[in-house]
């Protein structure tokens, strides 16, 4: 029966009986005396945040307020890591209205007050004073014609968007530029190392949640954009199965890759923001092939998931350093996970490799598919548009903008339009496209990630995140949930990343990739957050001293 509880309710059942006990402490001890402290943001949960809210011990408006002076100390000043583009400049009179009508109503949810940071390709309505440009000044001040499904999902649960996020400008599908890069926010650094790549497409996001400049974050994915930043930042992050959270109102990549996803501080986070994100959207069509009801991905989370279960290592091409590009200690740390998930009950079975591993590394279809996506998807987001003022209307448009505005587009070092450049040389829809959108889908799903469930009985594949983990997944339009796994130790050889940017660097985090077939987040964070509770790795280490903002609730509250 317990099982069957929905978390809502759960949840309303515990703020209550914390009322009750708050009330009655404060009856026999009084007030001073049942002072529980206030979260640290740096690592405060949503359950903790949730708690202080119902017990008025702080307000949504002191949280945004907080969030507001922690980015303000790190994002242009200090360490610049310009993890965030735009501030939300209604976000304390919303928080005002939910902190209001919490008292008199309750919370709507888990995310009532609760602060979310979005990457800047996740549209928000325009008069609520944030543009959404996916980094670029070729799309600064344009009108979008309504929020994203993911944002409209969010409000609705009563969350309130804190702001924009910086990103790999158009996440990443612009040229060969250094990730965490666009012309609006400058370059993105990992808060872990001074100067630290914090890989891309979703930085600021991940950078974002990694240090408590926001409560939660949202990205996206189209090949490693959520994978790749929440393993380099510390934190969890989920990119969904292709369909199962609304991409309208998400400047695209291709229709058949674009995932979005959270970036979180803890699986438990991640899966409360999840369950609000997830389900169908009619201005998505792919959503409507989800399975019906949305699960409650609270509830998966178990520290006893992994008995009994078979967990295969996809070894062949992706734990290969000289095609991953790796440093050598990433596949020593994937080890002691390995030998985690054993003593936490699992059979592994190693390897266990995807038949289509070299046809992935040989093949070029991916990009045949996304350059042709793009040129007509993104031009169909100009036209959504009720206005820019720019003048863009087209890829064709934004190339000459780029060009003829170098000192916003195209500074030194940051120059390429490679990726546009091939996109808008493709002439639409034709037999080679659907034929390489077919051998990616072969090569994904019947020959790669299911191939690989099936033949060995497996109920999931561990991967180490950095290197070419995401590529199946993005082919199959199939979920990864990314975990803390370790750190680059302090002898590790220092490699450039960009122009101003390293990686490998001492402090780096790692992450642990879980995969699995469409649909099956509800067990990929089980076992995660199994894991994550055994090791508690995140805790481990903290970003570098200049890295880590100061300001806390005490600061604000009553201030
Ligand atoms: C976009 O940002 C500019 C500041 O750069 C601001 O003046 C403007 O109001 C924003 N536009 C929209 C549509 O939010
Ligand atoms: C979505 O709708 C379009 C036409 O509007 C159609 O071509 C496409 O096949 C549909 N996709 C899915 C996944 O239903
Ligand atoms: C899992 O174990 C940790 C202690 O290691 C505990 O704090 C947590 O509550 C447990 N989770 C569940 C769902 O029982
Ligand atoms: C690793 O990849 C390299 C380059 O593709 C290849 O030459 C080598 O044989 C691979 N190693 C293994 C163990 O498969
Ligand atoms: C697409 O994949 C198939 C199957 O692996 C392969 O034969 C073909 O050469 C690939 N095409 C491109 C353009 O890479
Ligand atoms: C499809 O279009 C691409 C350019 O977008 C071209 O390279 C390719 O040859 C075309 N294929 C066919 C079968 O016409
Ligand atoms: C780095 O230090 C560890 C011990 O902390 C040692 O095991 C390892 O061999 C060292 N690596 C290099 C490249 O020196
Ligand atoms: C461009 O990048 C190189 C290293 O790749 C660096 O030495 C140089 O200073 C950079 N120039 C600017 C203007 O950032
Ligand atoms: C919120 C914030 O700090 N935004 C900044 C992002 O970076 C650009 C470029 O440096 C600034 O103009 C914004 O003010």
């Amino acid at each position: 029966m317990v099982a069957l509880l929905r978390p809502a309710l759960r949840w309303i059942q515990n703020a209550f009986l914390l009322h009750l006990f708050l009330a009655f402490a404060a009856s026999i001890c009084g007030n001073a005396a049942v002072s529980t402290p206030l979260p640290d943001l740096y690592e405060a949960s949503l359950t903790e945040l949730q708690a202080g809210l119902t017990a008025g011990q702080f307000t949504s408006v002191d949280l945004i307020k907080a969030y507001f002076a922690r980015i303000e100390e790190v994002n242009l000043q200090g360490p610049e890591l310009r993890a965030v583009i735009e501030m939300n400049p209604s976000a304390l009179a919303e928080a005002a209205v939910l902190d209001q009508e919490r008292l008199t109503y309750g919370p709507r949810s888990a995310l009532h007050g609760i602060p979310v940071l979005v990457k800047d390709n996740i549209a928000t309505v325009a008069f609520e004073g944030m543009n959404t440009t996916a980094g670029s000044y070729g799309l600064l001040g344009s009108v979008v014609p309504m929020d994203s499904g993911v944002v409209k999902r969010l409000r609705k649960a009563g969350a309130i968007i804190l702001g924009k996020a910086n990103l790999s400008e158009w996440a990443e599908f612009r040229g060969d530029l250094a990730s965490g890069w666009s012309g609006r926010g400058g370059q993105t650094t990992n808060a872990y190392y001074p100067n630290g790549d914090p890989c891309g497409s979703s930085s600021g996001s991940a950078v974002g949640a990694s240090i408590g400049l926001t409560a939660v974050s949202l990205g996206t994915e189209t090949d490693g954009s959520i994978t790749c930043p929440a393993n380099q930042n510390n934190i969890v992050g989920v990119k969904t199965t292709v369909g199962l959270t609304s991409r309208a109102g998400v400047i695209p990549i291709s229709e058949h890759q674009d995932t979005v996803g959270p970036l979180a501080r803890s699986v438990t986070d991640a899966a409360i923001v999840l369950s609000i994100i997830a389900g169908p959207d009619p201005n998505d069509n792919f959503t409507l092939a989800q399975p019906t009801p949305v699960p409650d991905y609270v509830s998966a989370l178990s520290n006893t998931s992994l008995i009994g279960k078979r967990i295969g290592v996809p070894r062949a091409v992706f734990m290969n350093n000289s095609v991953t590009g790796n440093d050598p200690y990433v596949n020593e740390v994937f080890e002691q996970a390995v030998a985690t998930l054993q003593e936490l009950g699992a059979t592994i079975v190693d390897p266990a490799d995807l038949p289509s591993a070299y046809d992935i590394l040989a093949s070029n279809n991916e990009t045949v598919v996304m350059n042709t996506d793009f040129k007509i998807q993104v031009n169909a987001w100009f036209s959504s548009l009720l206005s820019n003022p720019t003048g863009v209307q087209s890829l064709e448009d934004l190339i000459m903008f780029d060009s003829n505005n170098p000192s916003l587009e195209e500074p030194t070092n940051y120059t390429s339009q490679s990726e546009f450049i091939a996109a808008q040389a493709t002439t639409g829809f034709n037999a080679t496209y659907y034929q390489a959108l077919e051998f990616d889908h072969q090569m994904g799903r019947e020959q790669g990630i299911d191939a690989a469930l099936e033949m060995y009985s497996l109920d999931a594949l561990i991967l180490p995140a950095p290197g070419y983990t995401p590529t199946p997944a993005a082919l199959a339009g199939y979920p990864i949930v990314t975990v803390p796994l370790g750190f680059y130790p302090d002898n590790v050889t220092i490699g450039s990343a960009g122009p101003v940017t390293y990686y490998p660097a001492p402090g780096i985090p790692i992450g642990l990739s879980f995969l699995g077939t469409a649909w099956s987040e509800y067990d990929l964070i089980s076992y995660a957050y199994a894991y994550e509770q055994k090791t508690q790795t995140r805790l481990q280490r903290m970003a570098y001293p200049a890295a880590i903002p100061t300001t806390q609730l005490s600061d604000i509250i009553g201030a």
